[in-house]
């Protein structure tokens, strides 16, 4: 019998995303725990070096944290098809090097737009109120101070990053992924890989926002988005 999996998370933070888009694609059962974000009192007992942060998956007796690291790990656990790490060696470091700007990039910047002007904000503290959950959208404090503490937060962000315009940062996020796509199916090539994976977690994050129109207008993206959906319903059947 397997072992089973338990996925400990808040349901809009991207890189939860990223970990669940990865077991759904190779089609593995888990279990997802919603965690409270003051308390986190859910998560299980973590390694001493472990940040109290989600996602953290639990795979019977072990237990794993870190986003880009689960989906490093996730073939020597569920060796099934598709593979989330390249045999070949150009293209296993072009896919991780491509999986940690999803995380230092397109996922930095997206909050920047979701809060980036007060219709935004405020549009932004509706969707998140009717989900009903903390979340990586709301940011430390927003639940009392609403669209203000969100704009201040895009606005550090912005800042962190040497940048002013949130829309601009992701325009060029998109236009790189695109960029690198070319006319190929996935990200790296010809292979879906865990750069594929992550960038599709990004983006299923955004779903109830207006910037996933945005995304999703672009054909390229769109295609490759559609391809990435098909491969996550033949797993699903
Ligand atoms: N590098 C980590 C980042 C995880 C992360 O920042 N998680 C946020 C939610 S989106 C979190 O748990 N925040 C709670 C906190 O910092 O107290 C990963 O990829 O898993």
């Amino acid at each position: 019998m397997n072992a089973p999996v338990t996925l400990y998370q808040f349901t809009l933070c991207p890189f939860c995303n990223k970990v669940r888009a990865a077991l759904d694609l190779k089609g593995v059962e888990y279990q997802m725990i919603e965690v409270s974000p003051r308390t986190k009192v859910e998560l299980p007992e973590l390694p001493e070096a472990a940040p109290r942060k989600v996602p953290v998956l639990r795979i019977g007796d072990r237990v794993l944290y870190d986003s880009t690291d689960i989906l490093m790990e996730l073939d020597g656990f569920f060796p099934q098809e598709p593979r989330l790490l390249p045999a070949n060696e150009k293209m296993k470091a072009s896919a991780e090097e491509i999986e940690a700007w999803v995380d230092e990039q397109f996922i930095r910047a997206l909050p920047t737009v979701i809060y980036g002007s007060w219709a935004n904000a405020a549009r932004a503290a509706r969707t998140i109120g009717r989900a009903g959950k903390f979340s990586f959208f709301q940011g430390v404090g927003v639940k009392v101070g609403g669209p203000a503490v969100m704009r201040l937060v895009a606005g550090r962000i912005l800042k962190k990053a040497g940048r002013t315009d949130g829309r601009a940062w992701v325009t060029e996020c998109l236009d790189q992924f695109e960029a690198w796509l070319g006319d190929s199916d996935f990200v790296c090539g010809t292979e879906m890989t865990l750069a594929d994976v992550a960038m599709l977690g990004g983006i299923t994050c955004v779903e109830e926002f207006p910037i996933y129109e945005d995304i999703l207008s672009r054909p390229r993206i769109a295609a490759w988005h559609a391809r990435m959906l098909g491969l996550r319903q033949t797993a699903a059947a």
